[in-house]
């Protein structure tokens, strides 16, 4: 009687002496002689090793038995070690366990184990270098069996930056006036042409799943709300296998009116991406540490006011560097790269803008610039030389906007109710996407986004 239920996290060296109820994972169990076994509990990323003594000697011999991830309850008294805990996560005291009870049994044969999903990039290639037999858990069977992956230090970090990611933008946007909306996933028609579109069918209607929330978004401001953001599932029916492409992925979007200038959207890109990295620099050390162990990386470097380049100066620089670039033609993922390392070496930055693409390249509600319509009022935003963002200012003239769906090949009487929504009286404006797996896996350097997705859904991949 009198135990008190506690988190792993929470036992302090204040606690001890205190008699506490846990409930953990057993990460690991070893036998020492038949009296006693250490039984290192695990709740999350944080650890706490166990005593488990006693007459007898029975308690020991059951914890002994106990397989590998089992989830158990101990009750005991907290205690400080005899010898100063080693390690990055383990909880500096240690629990006398008085009481032992099995939850839920793992079976004993996982398919992976922990230990081995977190072994860290470095240790894998030396054991492969060194030619050691210890199997290497590849990536495709960590995702297969993801629910024991997840439980990786690294993994459990992660997915909190993820979670601060996501509330930064919805912070920084509502205290800059924008509020939160809903859109419809399923569409009639594609918003942003291209043949990556989930088709689907609507009660005997031919429809899709949204590859973004723009045109609703767009028809949001054109309602009345000034100022919208959203964050939702985006669909992409992505045929090729990449390290930073997903067919389903988490959009977070915003839509603005203007009042002289597309450069107002940029204004909020710039302001909320030096607020997110700095907050996670600042707030999330901790996960960032617990990244660092299994997937080295170098913090990122940013500015304190994003560097905007215009598109012919990228172009300039490219050539300049010797690559072949097409001066009106878009950036291939090898171009972006060089470009991103360019503006690195002369600015010192790798986060920075990229405006004024050409129209050609750009989506149809794109709006030309006026005073050269060849080139856009539109922007990508980079980091480590891969794109994170997409933006622009949109066209709000029905006739034009029209033109330019007709001019790529998109059939008009599927967004029809879209354009219409410019014939009613429609503010300029514009806005941006931005794809959340994206952010965390450049903040970080993790190399492929399927470490940044929780159940990842890519063009072979549709389980777990
Ligand atoms: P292989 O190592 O045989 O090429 P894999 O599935 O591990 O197969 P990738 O799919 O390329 O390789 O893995 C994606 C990324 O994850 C790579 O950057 C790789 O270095 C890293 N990675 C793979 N396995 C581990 C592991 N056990 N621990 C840490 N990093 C890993
Ligand atoms: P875009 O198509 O560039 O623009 O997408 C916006 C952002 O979403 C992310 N992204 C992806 N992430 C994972 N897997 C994918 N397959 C994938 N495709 C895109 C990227 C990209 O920068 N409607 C416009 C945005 C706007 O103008 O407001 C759009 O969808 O981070």
């Amino acid at each position: 009687a009198g135990y008190a239920w506690a988190d792993v996290a929470s036992l302090e060296p204040e606690a001890a002496a205190a008699r506490v109820r846990v409930r953990g994972a057993a990460q690991a169990v070893r036998a020492v002689g038949r009296r006693v076994a250490f039984l290192v509990l695990r709740q999350g990323s944080a650890t706490v090793q166990c005593v488990v003594s006693g007459a007898g000697g029975g308690m020991a011999r059951f914890a002994a038995g106990l397989s590998r991830e089992s989830v158990v309850d101990v009750a005991g008294v907290v205690s400080l070690p005899r010898e100063p805990v080693r390690g990055t996560t383990q909880q500096l005291v240690e629990i006398q366990v008085e009481k032992l009870h099995c939850v839920s049994r793992a079976v004993a044969n996982l398919p992976i184990s922990v230990e081995d999903a977190a072994r860290s990039e470095e240790d894998v290639a030396r054991a492969k270098a060194a030619g050691e037999q210890r199997a290497h858990v590849g990536q495709d069977k960590r995702l297969d069996n993801r629910v024991i992956d997840l439980r990786t230090a690294a993994n459990q970090a992660i997915f909190r930056v993820e979670c601060q990611v996501e509330n930064v933008f919805r912070q920084v946007l509502l205290s800059e006036g924008f509020v939160g909306i809903h859109t419809p996933k399923l569409l009639g028609g594609s918003s942003e042409g291209g043949a990556s579109v989930f088709k689907l069918d609507y009660i005997g209607q031919p429809a899709c799943l949204a590859q973004s929330p723009q045109l609703h978004k767009q028809m949001a401001v054109c309602g009345g709300f000034e100022r919208v953001f959203l964050v939702g599932p985006v669909f992409r029916a992505e045929s090729s296998y990449t390290n930073r492409h997903l067919c389903e992925f988490v959009g977070l979007d915003a839509e603005m009116a203007l009042r002289d200038h597309y450069s107002e959207v940029c204004d909020v890109v710039d302001r909320l991406f030096v607020a997110m990295f700095d907050h996670l620099n600042k707030n999330c050390t901790k996960e960032l540490e617990a990244i660092q162990r299994q997937f080295p990386f170098k913090p990122l470097k940013y500015l304190k006011t994003t560097l905007r380049l215009d598109y012919n100066e990228g172009i300039r620089m490219l050539q300049e560097a010797g690559v072949d670039v097409d001066p009106m033609g878009d950036l291939n993922t090898e171009a972006e790269k060089k470009l991103g390392e360019l503006v690195r070496d002369k600015y010192d930055t790798e986060l920075y803008m990229l405006c004024r693409y050409p129209s050609a390249v750009r989506p149809f509600y794109t709006m030309p610039c006026p005073d050269d319509p060849r080139y856009s009022c539109s922007f990508d935003v980079f980091v480590r030389g891969e794109e994170i963002i997409s933006g622009a200012q949109r066209v709000h003239d029905p006739e034009l906007l029209t033109a330019q769906a007709e001019a790529r090949g998109i059939d008009v009487s599927t967004i029809a109710t879209y354009i219409d929504a410019f014939r009613y009286g429609a503010p300029p404006h514009g806005g941006f996407g931005v794809g959340l797996e994206r952010v965390v896996m450049l903040f970080c350097g993790l190399g492929n986004i399927r470490k940044t997705s929780l159940f990842p859904r890519d063009p072979s991949r549709l389980a777990p």
